[in-house]
């Protein structure tokens, strides 16, 4: 196979073993436990979330490409980006839209992908510099939090955070996470967030529990990671995928409940932990949200709001917001 194109790696694996440890350390001595969903994407994790993006029940991620299938040329035209950086790209897949339309309008020079997985990275960098030989593809292998690292200084950029991934954190750490890209940019650059809407729980449910059971092997492989990398022993058949929508929270949570009563021991942090039968340990939220609930939360940080787009049944918005 031809040569890879060079990846800049900001998270050695001992950078990735030092915060797993710490996760899971403090998640399962927790009570309730809980686990952060940023360690369910090692190559296999990647991979079943690329399959679940294809799943029937799995509606955001079509929707947010017919999304951006319509508005790619009108954000191009809002932003003039010359830059794009990508918080999260995982395979790049829906982007390819913007770059398009970037390179229509003549403006686009540089994407920047970054994104915590180094497989997925690396493929989407070396098929993207194979089908756009006149843009500088930079992949940056980060934590996506590391704003100074993720995005870097270069000009007239518009950093995209897609897929809906902003509902994977807390309000407070969306809170943090906003302001940090606003303190990051300068006036006149662009933010552009790919967000779920709240929609009837009869069809989010479905969409975190698909028929197939994908999205169940998605949860429980963030127990094989865990296994693989700290020396642990999760049975992960010993636990049940959970997917429940709070109504008041208006979030998605998935957890996993044990079937049993069950002694896992993590060897690499000497650390026994006891499962009593259908304990349930928190592994992902993915908020939902409303037009008016984004858009202040992207004021409070400091954006002002240029405009949302959504589908036409209101189940996922692309809204570009200005430094
Ligand atoms: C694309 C990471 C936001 O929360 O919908 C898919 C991850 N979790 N199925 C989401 C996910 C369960 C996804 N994100």
């Amino acid at each position: 196979s031809p040569a890879s194109i060079p990846v800049q790696v900001h998270l050695t694996d001992a950078d990735i073993d030092a915060a797993l440890v710490a996760d899971v350390r403090a998640g399962l001595t927790a009570s309730p436990k809980h686990l952060p969903p940023k360690w369910f994407y090692d190559a296999r994790g990647s991979e079943l979330f690329e399959e679940i993006t294809a799943l029937p029940e799995y509606y955001p991620t079509r929707t947010e490409r017919g999304v951006l299938e319509a508005a790619a040329d009108e954000i191009v035209a809002a932003t003039g980006v010359v830059t794009l950086v990508e918080l999260g790209s995982g395979s790049s897949e829906k982007t390819r839209l913007l770059l398009d339309a970037g390179l229509r309008a003549g403006t686009l020079e540089t994407y920047v992908p970054q994104d915590v997985s180094i497989s997925a990275l690396q493929g989407a960098v070396d098929e993207l510099s194979a089908a756009y030989p006149s843009l500088a593809v930079e992949g940056i292998v980060s934590d996506f939090s590391d704003l100074s690292v993720s995005i870097p200084d270069r000009p007239g950029r518009t950093v995209a955070f897609l897929g809906g991934t902003l509902g994977n954190l807390t309000p407070a750490e969306r809170a943090g996470f906003l302001t940090g890209i606003a303190d990051v940019l300068r006036p006149g650059e662009h933010l552009l967030i790919g967000v779920g809407l709240v929609v009837d729980e009869s069809l989010v449910v479905p969409a975190y529990d698909d028929a197939q059971g994908v999205t169940a092997a998605f949860n429980k492989n963030v127990l094989s990671v865990i296994d693989g990398r700290l020396d642990a022993d999760f049975d992960p058949d010993g636990f049940d995928h959970v997917a429940i929508w709070d109504a008041e929270n208006e979030w998605i949570e998935m957890r996993l409940r044990a079937q049993r009563p069950m002694t896992v021991r993590v060897a690499d942090l000497d650390l026994e932990v006891e499962f009593t039968e259908g304990e349930e340990m928190r592994t992902e939220i993915s908020a939902k949200f409303r037009r008016d609930g984004i858009s202040e939360e992207l004021a409070a940080a400091g954006f002002d709001i240029t405009r949302i787009w959504t589908d036409s049944d209101e189940r996922f918005a692309v809204v570009l917001s200005t430094r």
